[in-house]
């Protein structure tokens, strides 16, 4: 598959959805890992590396991140499918980093705020995107992603500190503007969507009794990427006090 279509949208709104990017065997292989890693492998992570919204309920893991320890995740960061959808977003060759997993457990009621990603990965230039595959079915209702429309072409919005877990950093000069130009990202389970690391998006809280609302997602960067070290560190810096603020161990 060439994307053509996918790229046009891409550059235009700075998000493009993808329905069904898997084989139907892949995508059932890809959620009976992550199960397993559930399952077998997160009750011994460090809580830096799985965010509960209530650590004493394990039913409330709202993230994981760095994966990447387990031998099919490291493997699978090199699928064909998502590398073809990335490199071709991207325009030139990609890298990927570890595989992020999150969701909005039913009745927890956390938001994601207004954010980009590159405020947190300090990319030069940012060519950098983010693929997030929708794992169920995903609504207004249970909190689905909601992008500003164009606002890849915009330039760096102010961020300062949040204190939702996972995402240190929010814009809090969020206008009726950026309301109005919001588009939701509706999708089924095994669609993704793709969005540029300057996309201004968020989610509402899971406002669901029942429904979960998880997602696996994959970062991908072009070759041309070179990382501003200073800004990093002073943001790893901030999400570390974040994390220790809120109690988490290393
Ligand atoms: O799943 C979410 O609510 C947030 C995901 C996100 O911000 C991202 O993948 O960049």
């Amino acid at each position: 598959m060439t994307f053509e279509y996918e790229k046009e949208q891409y550059d235009q709104n700075g998000f493009v959805i993808v329905r069904q990017l898997l084989a139907d065997k892949d995508f059932t292989e890809l959620k009976q890992n992550l199960d397993r890693y559930i399952r077998d492998v997160v009750p011994s992570l460090p809580d830096v590396d799985a965010f509960y919204q209530d650590r004493s309920r394990p039913e409330t893991l709202k993230q994981m991140q760095r994966m990447g320890g387990d031998a099919y995740f490291q493997e699978y960061i090199h699928h064909q499918k998502w590398k073809a959808l990335a490199e071709a977003m991207i325009g030139e060759p990609a890298t990927v980093d570890q595989p992020e997993w999150f969701n909005k457990p039913p009745a927890t009621h956390h938001v994601t705020p207004p954010h980009q990603d590159n405020y947190y990965f300090c990319l030069k230039p940012a060519n950098v995107l983010t693929i997030w595959m929708a794992l169920d079915h995903v609504d207004a209702e249970n909190g689905c992603l909601r992008y500003v429309n164009g606002s890849h072409l915009r330039g760096y919005r102010k961020h300062a500190k949040s204190q939702i877990l996972g995402f240190s950093q929010g814009i809090m000069d969020y206008t009726t503007d950026d309301f109005n130009r919001e588009v939701a990202a509706v999708m089924q389970p095994g669609d993704v969507v793709v969005h540029h690391g300057m996309t201004i998006h968020r989610a509402d809280a899971n406002l669901s009794q029942t429904r979960h609302r998880r997602s696996f997602a994959m970062v991908f960067r072009g070759v041309c990427c070179q990382r501003d070290e200073e800004a990093f560190a002073r943001y790893s810096e901030s999400a570390r006090e974040q994390q220790s603020a809120m109690g988490l161990k290393t």
